[in-house]
């Protein structure tokens, strides 16, 4: 079975855009490994006690989808491999090409200061990948160009050092890969955002949830119909109804002809709601045993430094360091 890998930042509350551009696509098979990368969640400036509360939120959210029963979750500080390997992306990256990354752009634009992490967070993420011999890497649309350059660094290795790493692919579902902003749908919808009415939370309650969608920001004209650039705020709410019902856009639009935004706001928030609640309730019964979820954490992180530590030797030996003496 190929290998999957993915990562989510434990950076804030996981919001719709998260569970459906990355976690439910998150399949629980052997030797797939899922991890909460909180190295990556420093980049920016962060606030402690949200970091530690965040790595365990978003535990919680995927032993509720029970990835842990089949698959390794573990913390990304808890497998030192990771930051070993992204010295070796370090060197082999260029200026230039972090230099490109849109992500990166557009987190830096306007700012007299940005962290040397926040720059490099690509090869990071590149090592997270490479470590595991990952073939596939379920993410939302925004990671993209983040893949791209893994594969690129990979490539460039296995030319200079001969064959070791596996070239790997982001995988997107059909609807959900970029989930936009309730109150900006020109943007995506970001855990970052302070307005909270801009995202729908996987922990809000049904009520909240009908609320926000009530405010969504929609767009001018009274047709309901599919039109990313012209109709933004309705096309956003007609993607969520697609991804949590599988139904197809083009039959959405039939069912709404003729119908008003606000029946539809009605009924995706209906979908919504029922969509979440079995994730919620089990999300609350897991975050209410901590000492439960890092025992899982632990034993994740113990199978992932032994996955890691093989790779981490070839890479080495073809790099041409010394063996190590045993300790
Ligand atoms: P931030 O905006 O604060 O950087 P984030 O909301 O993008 O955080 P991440 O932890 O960076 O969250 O992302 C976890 C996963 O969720 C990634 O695979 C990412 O592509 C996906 N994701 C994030 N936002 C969306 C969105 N709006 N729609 C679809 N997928 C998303
Ligand atoms: N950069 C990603 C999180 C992330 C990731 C990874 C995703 C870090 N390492 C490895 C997939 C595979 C983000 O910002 N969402």
């Amino acid at each position: 079975m190929a290998r999957v890998f993915s990562g989510v930042q434990p950076t804030g509350a996981l919001h719709i855009g998260n569970y459906l551009g990355a976690l439910r696509q998150f399949e629980a098979a052997p030797g797939h490994l899922y991890c909460i990368v909180d190295w990556h969640a420093i980049t920016e400036p962060h606030d402690p006690a949200q970091l530690h509360r965040g790595t365990l939120h978003v535990a919680s959210a995927m032993i509720a989808l029970g990835l842990h029963e089949e698959s390794v979750l573990f913390v990304q500080s808890h497998v030192p491999a990771h930051v070993e390997l992204m010295w070796y992306m370090t060197c082999t990256g260029t200026m230039g090409e972090l230099q490109r990354m849109t992500q990166y752009k557009a987190k830096a634009k306007g700012r007299r200061s940005v962290s040397v992490g926040l720059f490099a967070y690509p090869l990071l993420m590149a090592a997270d990948i490479l470590l595991y011999r990952t073939e596939k890497v379920p993410v939302g649309e925004d990671q993209r160009q983040h893949v791209e350059l893994t594969r690129d660094l990979a490539e460039r290795f296995n030319s200079r050092f001969g064959e070791t790493f596996v070239l790997p692919e982001a995988v997107m579902p059909p609807a959900g890969a970029r989930v936009r902003s309730l109150t900006k749908p020109l943007e995506k919808m970001s855990k970052s955002d302070p307005d909270p009415d801009s995202k729908i939370l996987l922990l809000d309650s049904p009520d909240e949830i009908r609320r926000k969608i009530k405010k969504a920001v929609t767009d001018t004209g009274r047709e309901i119909r599919y039109d990313p650039q012209e109709k933004p705020g309705i096309s956003n709410l007609l993607e969520i109804q697609s991804a949590f019902t599988g139904e197809p856009i083009s039959k959405l639009e039939e069912m709404y002809a003729g119908k008003t935004y606000r029946e539809l706001k009605e009924q995706v928030a209906e979908v919504v709601v029922e969509g979440l609640r079995p994730l919620r309730e089990k999300m609350e019964a897991i975050a209410a045993h901590p000492g439960e979820i890092e025992g899982i954490l632990k034993e994740g992180a113990e199978k992932a430094a032994a996955l890691a530590e093989p790779m981490l030797k070839e890479v080495r030996q073809k790099l041409g360091f010394l063996e190590r003496l045993p300790s």
